[in-house]
């Protein structure tokens, strides 16, 4: 009779939930080479994409995006490729205690040992995992990553009932102590932590202004961007003033009323799902500032860049507007052959205007007194990157 029962629970549990199961296969290991916005290379621990039958060797800073759809029973195998021990912690998940990946509550992954993490994703939202074995270490080392679930839908909304977005983007901060990183067998007492070393994505100051970062979209057109905080510092992504603003979820959990703000704040290990809209063209930065939450001074920003354009985006001629030479040495040549000003701006590769004005109908030339570097001379039409030497 018991074992009938236990069949016939197992059939309607199956049969009731219509359960999709999600699997990801992810290994941690302790061999990351990681370049820094100076080129010098400095060793991480993450986690990397294990899946057969070509499990890969390599980890990634942050670690792989895990994507659900609200509903699935997620399977998460986890093995440690590595010399120590390990755990996945799924952060804001509501997983029981077994899988939970707080070593001494649960299970600690031993070296060469795997583990599968199995969990239900109740709620849309975003999410964070994260070992969880001398957390302030291994974390600080870069063992993280981002989870998602879409609500039942679908991706292209944050929330069910909630507006369509056309495109999304995640914005994980996070934070090096490279001493650490230079040195992650001799920490030295964990109280000791300073955070020298800022990234978004894993990626930090020019690293974020090649292009490939950028924040791309169209007026009037809601873009997501998933912001998440694995730092351990306070985080406040800052946004242009004439962009429209909606929270949709905080912490995985749809929040009643959309709140419009310029800047949303996050502590860490907090998420915010938003969405954005420009009714205008928009070429401009998020600027992402990260704060000692001992006491509050400002450790460092970075800038991501976004650009909205028109969804007829109006055709324009390059050979208008000439710049010469580059590299330059303090004088800019131009000749803008239209027969109007073009309003520009010299922007820093950190976000920093540092000039504006116009340019004038003729040949004519800028004097441009700033420290050697890249900086960008941007115009409504185009973007012109130049070095002073
Ligand atoms: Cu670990």
């Amino acid at each position: 009779m018991k074992i009938l029962f236990s069949i016939l629970f197992l059939l309607l549990g199956y049969h009731i939930n219509g359960q999709t199961i999600i699997e990801y296969w992810l290994q941690a290991r302790m061999n990351g080479v990681y370049e820094l916005e100076n080129g010098t290379e400095v060793e991480f621990w993450g986690y990397g994409d294990n899946t057969p039958p070509l499990p890969g060797n390599k980890i990634f800073l942050p670690g792989p995006i895990l994507r659900f759809t609200e509903g699935d029973s997620a399977i998460v195998h986890f093995k440690n490729n590595s010399p120590e021990m390990h755990t996945i912690h799924f952060h804001g998940l509501d997983v029981n205690q077994a899988n939970d990946g707080v070593g001494h509550t649960s299970q600690d992954i031993l070296p060469n040992q795997s583990f599968d993490y199995k969990f239900k994703c109740t709620h849309a939202g975003t999410f964070l995992y994260h070992c969880h074995v001398l957390t302030t270490l291994h974390l600080a080392m870069g063992m993280y990553g981002m989870v998602i679930v879409d609500p039942p839908t679908g991706s292209g909304s944050l929330n069910a009932n909630t507006p369509a977005y056309t495109e999304e983007y995640p914005l994980l901060a996070s934070e090096f102590n490279l001493n650490w990183n230079q040195n992650p067998l001799s920490p030295g007492s964990f109280h000791l932590y300073e955070a020298n070393y800022f990234m978004i994505n894993g990626k930090s100051g020019s690293q974020l202004l090649t292009g490939e970062h950028d924040i791309l979209g169209l007026t009037n057109q809601n873009i997501a961007l998933r912001l998440a905080n694995v730092s351990y510092s306070r985080v406040r992504y800052s946004f242009p003033a004439s962009l429209e603003i909606d929270m949709i979820n905080a912490d995985g959990r749809r929040i009643p009323i959309a709140l419009s703000a310029e800047y949303v704040d996050l502590y860490p290990g907090e998420r915010f799902d938003i969405l954005i809209k420009s009714q205008s063209l928009l070429d401009s930065f998020v600027n992402v500032s990260y704060f000692d939450l001992r006491n509050d001074n400002l450790l460092c920003s970075n800038s991501v860049a976004i650009k909205i354009g028109g969804a007829e985006i109006q055709p324009h001629n390059f050979n208008l507007l000439h710049f010469w030479p580059n590299p330059i040495d303090g004088k800019l040549n131009y000749s803008n052959s239209t027969s109007e000003e073009i309003t520009y701006k010299i922007i820093s590769l950190d976000g920093t205007i540092l000039q504006a004005g116009n340019l004038q109908p003729g040949k004519q030339s800028l004097t441009l007194e700033f420290a050697t570097g890249i900086y960008f001379l941007k115009t409504p039409q185009a973007t012109f990157t130049f070095t002073i030497r």
